[in-house]
Formats: C-alpha cells, structure tokens, sequence
C-alpha cells in the first residue's frame, strides 16, 4: 500500500476548497490508491467555517483521507507538503481595478513563496488556482528561487475542458471522444482557445475538428468568445463564480501532471516560457503540453498560422503589462 501524501488545499474555506476537497480525499487528483493528509490554509477571520469543513469531512467517512490540518499559519501549512494547490487569494470586487487585485495578491503569494520555499517538502508540485493566476505563479516562482521553475504551475485547465465542452456540444459527440484544443496564454479573456489542432473520435474514425465543424466563422469568432466569456456568463447565471468546474479542472491538472497524460493526448497548463512558439521567456504562459514520470513539457511543432500569432502576442503582452505592475509593488 502506498503511504499518504500531504496535500495543501489554500483558500479552503473558501467556494472551490469547498469543492475539491472532497474530490481530492476521493482519489480524483492523485489515484485512487493514494491515501491524503489534507492541510487546509485559510484566513483567521476563517477559521469557523475552516472547522466546519474539517467537520464535513470527517462526517463523510472517506477511506483515503488519513488525516486533516486546518490552520491559518502559512509554515504549519506547508509543512511537508508534497503537492500544493493554491486557491486562496484577495478576490476580486466590483469596481476594484486589475492594478490594485495584482497588488494584494503579490503580497499574499510573496509571503507564500517563503512558506513553501522554508517548510514544504523538496521536489512539492505547485498549482495556482487563484487570480489572477499566471502573475501569481511568477511572484510565487521569484520569491522561492530554491523551488525549481518546472515545480510551479497555474490553472488554465477550466479553460481547455471548457473548449472541449463546446466543441463536443458543437459536433454532438462525447467530450471524451475530443482531445488536443489548445488554450495559449493568461488565464484572462485575452486567453486564445485554439481548436484548429483538436481531433474528435467519429465512426469515421479520428477527424480534425475544423473539418468537422466546417464554420471556420465558428472556430474562429464564437468558439473563442463563448470560452473567453464563459466564466462571466457562469457568474451571471449563477451570480457566483465557476466552483465545481474549476475543482474539477484542478484535479485534471494535478492528476495528469503526476500520473501522465494518455499517449497522443496533449493538455493546457500554465508554465514557465522557455520561449517556446516565440513566447517570451519570463512569464507564466498556457501552453499545450504532454507529461510523463511527473515532468511536463510542451509540444513542439504545431503550425502556427497568422491568426493564431496575433492572439498569442496579444496575451503575452497582457501578461507582460502584469508583471511590470507585480514588480512595481514587489519595490515598494
Ligand atoms: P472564495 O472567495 O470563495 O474563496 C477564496 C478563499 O481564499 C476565501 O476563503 C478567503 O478567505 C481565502 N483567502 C484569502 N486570502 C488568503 C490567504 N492569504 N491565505 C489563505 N487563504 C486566503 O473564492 P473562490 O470562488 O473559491 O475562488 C478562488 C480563486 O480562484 C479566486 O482568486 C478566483 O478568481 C480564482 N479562479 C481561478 C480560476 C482559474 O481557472 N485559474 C477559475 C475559477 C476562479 O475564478
């Protein structure tokens, strides 16, 4: 039998720690043979409702779960931990500017970067889940130099599984019988949905996406709109934001990250740019990637077109526009 892992859960208390935990104790990120320690970081004025998740916990009797911290010290949270995920952060509020979200947020994952850099164990996968996302990963990578880059990631996996869900509801096919979209860039609505690369199984056998959609207006306006827009519209339908998916997409990540991603299957995760595709080097950028063994890395070779470049650049730009602010208030 395997031996437990420590997992940390940060922003527990919060709508989607109150989504994956369950899924994490039951086998959805790292395999149903893995039994959890989960380590639950929130907020003081948290703490009650941190308990009470402990609680439900405990009520749900799950096998796997071998133990649970609830805290809101960041050392005691990352004591030993062997995975990550980052949810907690300063939310967005109406009328706050992205200037001012970067700026509470640089400081909440600064102070997290020395956390996981002096307590967490060597070699801890890190996913960050709150916004805005990619920027808090770089913040998190400068401030715990020690951390290998390759050990830290962001979430655009809700984006990839949303572009599979509307493809698969464009065709009337199974989602699972379609694989390899692409999200480039920032967790943002700059983000490019790409589905020119995307396959869906038929009786046919496998067939490019675009040949089967045959609406290149589709795939190239309202399929990436719907998928910029989607989180917005899930906001408006239920004047809260995507909770379930995202946990869902968290678990994705994490569970192909360590146990690997299906032969000729490629997935979206936000990594460090090699300057792959001409990326810049320096940001978190979503790329397609395949993993194995535990290390990711990103597929080579795909056709870039016109089209596609101009989207791309537009959100490497964004994201370069955030991390002249990150710095900015890192200085101060
Ligand atoms: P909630 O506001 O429900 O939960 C956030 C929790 O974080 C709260 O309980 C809060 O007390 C806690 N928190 C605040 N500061 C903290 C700190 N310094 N240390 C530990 N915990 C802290 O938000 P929720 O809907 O759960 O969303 C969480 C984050 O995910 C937000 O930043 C949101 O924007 C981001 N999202 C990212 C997505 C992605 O695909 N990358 C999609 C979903 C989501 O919008």
């Amino acid at each position: 039998p395997k031996q437990p892992v420590k997992v940390l859960v940060t922003g527990a208390a919060g709508q989607i720690g109150y989504a994956i935990v369950p899924m994490i104790a039951r086998g959805l990120m790292l395999g149903p043979d893995q039994p959890v320690v989960l380590h639950m970081l929130d907020i003081p004025r948290m703490a009650d409702a941190l308990n009470g998740v402990r609680m439900e916990l405990v009520d749900a009797a799950l096998p796997l779960l071998r133990g649970v911290v609830t805290t809101s010290d960041e050392a005691e949270a990352f004591q030993g931990v062997n995975f990550a995920v980052l949810i907690g952060g300063w939310p967005r509020k109406e009328g706050m500017e992205r200037k001012d979200l970067i700026a509470k947020n640089v400081a909440i994952y600064k102070s997290q970067a020395a956390a996981l850099q002096q307590h967490a164990a060597p070699n801890c996968k890190v996913l960050v889940v709150a916004n805005p996302a990619n920027t808090n990963a770089l913040v998190l990578k400068e401030f715990a130099p020690v951390v290998p880059a390759k050990n830290i990631s962001c979430l655009t996996r809700l984006d990839h599984n949303r572009a599979l869900g509307q493809i698969a509801e464009k065709l009337g096919v199974h989602v699972g019988d379609v694989r390899n979209a692409v999200v480039w860039g920032n967790h943002s609505s700059t983000q490019f949905p790409d589905a020119s690369h995307a396959t869906a199984r038929t009786e046919h056998g496998e067939r490019p996406v675009a040949e089967l959609v045959a609406d290149e207006k589709w795939l190239s306006e309202e399929f990436v709109s719907v998928v910029q827009q989607r989180g917005a519209a899930v906001i408006k339908a239920r004047k809260q934001s995507s909770s379930l998916s995202a946990a869902s997409a968290a678990c994705d990540h994490m569970r192909d990250w360590v146990l690997g991603t299906p032969k000729g299957t490629w997935v979206s995760m936000g990594v460090y740019s090699d300057g792959s595709y001409g990326v810049p080097d320096g940001i978190f950028y979503s790329f397609p990637v395949t993993c194995e063994k535990g290390e990711w890395s990103i597929v080579q070779g795909l056709q870039i077109d016109d089209f596609a470049r101009s989207k791309m650049e537009l959100s490497a730009n964004e994201l370069d526009e955030e991390r002249s602010m990150a710095y900015e208030f890192v200085s101060t």
